[in-house]
């Protein structure tokens, strides 16, 4: 039995979900050269984390994340909250030397996710930023196929990340929707994403120009019940507030390897429930990935013969893709949760050989310079270089 990784979760919404359960699946499908304990999730209302406790199986609560972090029978903090508590409680965690699984977008700001990353490499602990997307097999595969040159040099990036659950203006002011604790709206919610999968699969970004757009400008005050994706049934005539993030932002950049590329997110695109797509172009050839179907990547080739050439779709769930060997037989499907389940593998792996592990704090450095010159670049009217 190897030896334990004690783990604090603070946050039990979506994010604090889908997080337990890559804990809970890691060991059970891959060989851990430590073994994740469940030991507390945090959050502020002591019942809603008690029923989340309960249902997970960590082993004891707290409401207030400073004692968490400054416990000793700690290991890890598992930053699972909106993005405007990531700064104090990563550089808390940092300070109290635990290693950080932090949730996406880094920070409110390009300041904090500087000074996230100097505390986290002072301290020398492991730092890991979720952007999940990169741990699909058929994304991993796309990493592979461009490596290897097979679409050789790229022309073109093109990243959609369309969602739909703002659509109504009754929908209320929730959090995502305010700038003291979203940032920004999809440009960061989403585009968050999106930057990253360029950066992994592109390259840096050198230069951006976007524009932003905000179709709805006021809505109805939150009561609490509500998510992202639900309204949370609330009704009747309600205070209003002012909305203050953008609705939906398109960024046009320059690559330093000479593509370019475009970026489009929104919350406004009724029937697109979470289509985070993306293509890119090469001398060689192309790959397109939809995560609605995350088990494919599609690729062309201009090498293949004439006669044959075409989009051929990659079923990336054969033992030889990334991570597959570790679930169902060949063909058996895998979903959304595996990505997480597969960050926690790579997380713990760095912390027992002492590796680095990426998408890190440096890369959501790189990711929020880029958000942060769009935002500058709509205000301006004009192309930002980084
Ligand atoms: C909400 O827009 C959200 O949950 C994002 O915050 C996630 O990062 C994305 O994966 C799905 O949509």
């Amino acid at each position: 039995m190897s030896s334990p990784l004690r783990i604090a979760i603070i946050g039990y919404n979506f994010m604090g979900k889908a997080h337990s359960n890559g804990w809970l699946q890691a060991s059970k499908f891959f060989e851990l050269p430590l073994q994740p304990v469940l030991k507390v999730a945090c959050g502020r209302s002591e019942a809603a984390v008690q029923a989340f406790a309960d249902n997970w199986g960590w082993e004891n609560v707290e409401t207030d994340w400073r004692k968490v972090v400054e416990r000793d029978d700690i290991d890890v903090i598992d930053i699972s909250l909106p993005q405007y508590l990531h700064h104090d409680v990563a550089v808390a965690a940092a300070k109290n030397g635990k290693h950080i699984f932090c949730e996406k977008p880094m920070a409110l700001t390009l300041a904090e996710a500087q000074n996230m990353l100097v505390e986290a490499e002072k301290a020398g602990v492991k730092h890991y930023l979720n952007h999940n997307y990169r741990r699909c097999p058929a994304i991993m595969l796309a990493k592979q196929l461009i490596d290897e040159g097979k679409i050789g040099r790229i022309f073109h990036w093109r990243g959609t990340y369309q969602q739909d659950w703002i659509v109504d203006p009754e929908f209320p002011l929730t959090w995502q929707l305010q700038k003291e604790t979203a940032g920004a709206g999809p440009h960061a919610d989403l585009n968050s994403h999106s930057v990253d999968l360029a950066h992994y699969l592109v390259g840096d970004i050198k230069s951006v120009s976007c524009l932003t757009a905000n179709f709805i400008k006021e809505r109805p005050l939150a009561s609490g019940g509500e998510t992202a994706f639900s309204s949370g049934g609330g009704s009747g005539p309600r205070e209003m507030g002012k909305v203050t993030v953008e609705d939906a932002s398109l960024m046009m950049v320059e690559f330093e390897n000479g593509a370019v590329g475009s970026f489009e997110a929104t919350r406004f695109a009724p029937g697109r429930k979470n289509h985070n797509y993306l293509e890119i172009y090469g001398s060689e050839g192309s790959i397109t990935f939809d995560l609605e179907r995350m088990n494919e990547l599609h690729y062309f080739s201009r090498n293949d013969p004439a006669a044959a050439q075409g989009f051929r779709k990659i079923l990336a769930t054969e033992p030889c893709h990334p991570y597959v060997a570790h679930w169902w037989p060949p063909g058996h499907m895998i979903g959304y949760e595996h990505e997480f389940t597969h960050a926690v593998v790579d997380f713990v792996d760095a912390i027992a050989n002492d590796r680095t592990v990426e998408p890190n704090f440096a890369d959501g450095v790189k990711c929020i310079k880029v958000l942060e010159a769009g935002l500058q670049s709509a205000a301006e009217g004009r192309k930002v270089y980084l």
